[in-house]
């Protein structure tokens, strides 16, 4: 399975009015629910996506069993508040982002970035677990937005991570590691971890485009709906027709849906996981935003088979 797309040069915006990112207040920020399973060694990985909550093939992980968001490092306690966005730091929680190479160039082909994540004590962690069936979810965004990849990489016995990533276009980027560490008394922790890279060249940053409530990509029209106030939990649901009549989504990665949010200005980092099932042929997930603002949102989901990228500029007021 492809991973989810990448994207230049979108096409149609989207707008949602008074849409707040929300997060689902005490569902499993920063958490793992259920059991899971530890990388590497073990089997049940696989990219037959199912939904959520539903036991993965062969015995393997169960993967979070409501809409969850990873991305959030500030407290995942039932307190309220609306929790922080995560990847604007290189360590949290214990573990640091060790890129092997922060400096690349426009290479006409895929080039492999490498990274480690390294524990308190210096040492690379190797004991993952898997959420949405996979060990490690790893994305690079130019800062315009302009270029956005969701990749897996995989990890060697040493700790290194390494993906193929395709820089076709100069500038300055964000790289985000988005995972589940366990340690050695099992403890785990959901953290997303963020980077500068850079790819030389001449940059012509793009202009953020406007707002607006559908996202047409390969054909697929994928539209949103939703509204939000601030820190309050709000549903924002996502429907995809292609030439006017509904399709049918198909879970990819064990979820309908992957939605990811990235704050204009800094490149807060997000990753919402929906409700295990569809509400009347919606993918619908809750969302939180802790500040007021432009939010750019990616959402990955797939149909026939293959997995497509819609995005949206929503503006939170
Ligand atoms: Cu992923």
């Amino acid at each position: 399975m492809k991973p989810g797309g990448r994207l230049r040069d979108p096409k149609l915006p989207v707008y949602v009015g008074v849409l707040v990112l929300a997060v689902l207040m005490g569902v499993g920020i920063g958490r793992v629910i259920g059991p899971v399973s530890t990388y590497p060694g073990d089997p049940g990985q696989n990219t037959a996506g199912q939904p959520s909550g539903q036991p993965q093939g062969g015995g393997g992980p169960v993967v979070a069993a409501d809409g969850h968001i990873h991305g959030a490092t500030g407290s995942g306690g039932s307190t309220g508040g609306a929790p922080s966005l995560g990847g604007l730091e290189i360590t949290a929680s214990g573990y640091t982002l060790a890129p092997a190479a922060d400096e690349y160039t426009v290479a006409g082909e895929p080039q492999a970035v490498e990274f480690r994540i390294l524990r308190a004590d210096g040492e690379a962690a190797t004991q993952f677990a898997v959420v949405h069936e996979k060990p490690m979810h790893f994305f690079v965004v130019r800062r315009d937005f302009g270029d956005y990849q969701h990749l897996h990489p995989t990890m060697s016995e040493d700790g290194t991570w390494r993906v193929d990533a395709d820089f076709t276009e100069p500038g300055p980027y964000r790289m985000y590691a988005d995972f589940t560490a366990v340690d050695a008394a099992g403890t785990q922790a959901a953290v997303t971890l963020g980077a500068d890279l850079s790819v030389s060249g001449d940059y012509e940053p793009k202009p953020l485009m406007d707002p607006a409530t559908t996202s047409t990509v390969d054909g697929l029209t994928a539209t949103m709906a939703g509204a939000a106030t601030p820190a309050v939990a709000s549903p924002i649901m996502f429907t995809v027709a292609r030439d006017g009549k509904p399709v049918e989504l198909q879970p990819y990665l064990g979820a309908f849906g992957h939605l990811v949010a990235l704050r204009d200005g800094d490149l807060g980092f997000a990753h919402v996981h929906p409700e295990p099932q569809l509400a009347d042929g919606a993918v619908k997930f809750w969302l939180t935003a802790p500040t007021p603002g432009t939010y750019r949102l990616y959402l990955d989901f797939q149909v026939d088979g293959k997995v497509h990228t819609a995005n949206y500029v929503i503006v939170v007021a």
